[in-house]
């Protein structure tokens, strides 16, 4: 099978970090080389990026500037990782990508989509294989990311009518292109949670074949 790109969507404390270690078995067991990246990250410049937008600023960042960044993070990774690895017939799964600029630079930050979606053509030229939307209300989100201590990050540190309007941009998103999306009741405990991803990628794994 050749290498395929693999997408972990959701707001936070949605449970990325634990489903991705399961897709990555997953894979693994059916003897795919797998590589994991985030974003905005995965990359030297990415993760300059990542400690510029979500770091303490002294400074204000614009909608328009947040998005280019995300994008700008994005290109190199594509071009750097993404590209290289689907071409050595490596799997990569990426804990969010074009995704995440459509629900929290569009719909969190109102930027227009239509500006996004050229973005995506022209920066990346291609979608995700297949996206899983971890989908928990924001609440629950909330309560499960602050209690795992630590400060909050710029972007966390937003009201939850930011968070409410990303996720729906994201299940928007999610209806309009159903034979790509995979949505996943995230509020459900982590064991079902699990259970419900492994099981919508080893169908998707077998329709591939
Ligand atoms: N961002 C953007 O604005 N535009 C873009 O284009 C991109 C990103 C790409 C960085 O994302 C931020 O950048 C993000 C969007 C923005 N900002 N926000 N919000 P990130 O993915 O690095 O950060 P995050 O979304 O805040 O990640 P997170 O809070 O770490 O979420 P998670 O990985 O989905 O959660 P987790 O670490 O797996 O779980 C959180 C806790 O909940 C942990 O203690 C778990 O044990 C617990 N948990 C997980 N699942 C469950 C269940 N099912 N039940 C009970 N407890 C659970």
């Amino acid at each position: 099978m050749s290498g395929k790109l693999i997408s972990i969507e959701g707001g936070e404390g949605a449970g990325k970090s634990t489903v991705i270690a399961t897709i990555v078995a997953v894979l693994e067991q059916r003897g795919l080389r797998v590589q994991t990246a985030r974003e905005p990250g995965g990359t030297a410049l990415g993760e300059a990026v990542r400690e510029l937008v979500l770091g303490p600023v002294q400074h204000s960042i614009s909608a328009e500037a947040e998005l280019l960044l995300m994008f700008a993070a994005r290109a190199q990774l594509v071009r750097e990782r993404v590209l290289p690895a689907l071409a050595a017939g490596d799997w990569v799964v990426s804990d969010r990508f074009t995704d995440a600029s459509f629900a929290y630079q569009g719909g969190g930050r109102g930027v227009d989509s239509a500006c996004i979606a050229e973005l995506e053509r022209w920066v990346v030229g291609f979608k995700p294989d297949i996206t899983f939307l971890l989908d928990v209300c924001v609440d629950i989100g909330m309560q499960r990311a602050r209690g795992r201590g630590g400060a909050l990050d710029r972007i966390e540190s937003e009201a939850s009518s930011f968070f409410e309007r990303a996720r729906v941009c994201y299940r928007q998103r999610a209806a309009a292109e159903p034979a790509r999306y995979r949505v996943i009741d995230a509020g459900q405990p982590v064991a079902v949670v699990v259970d419900a991803v492994q099981q919508a990628l080893q169908a998707w794994l077998d329709a591939q074949t």
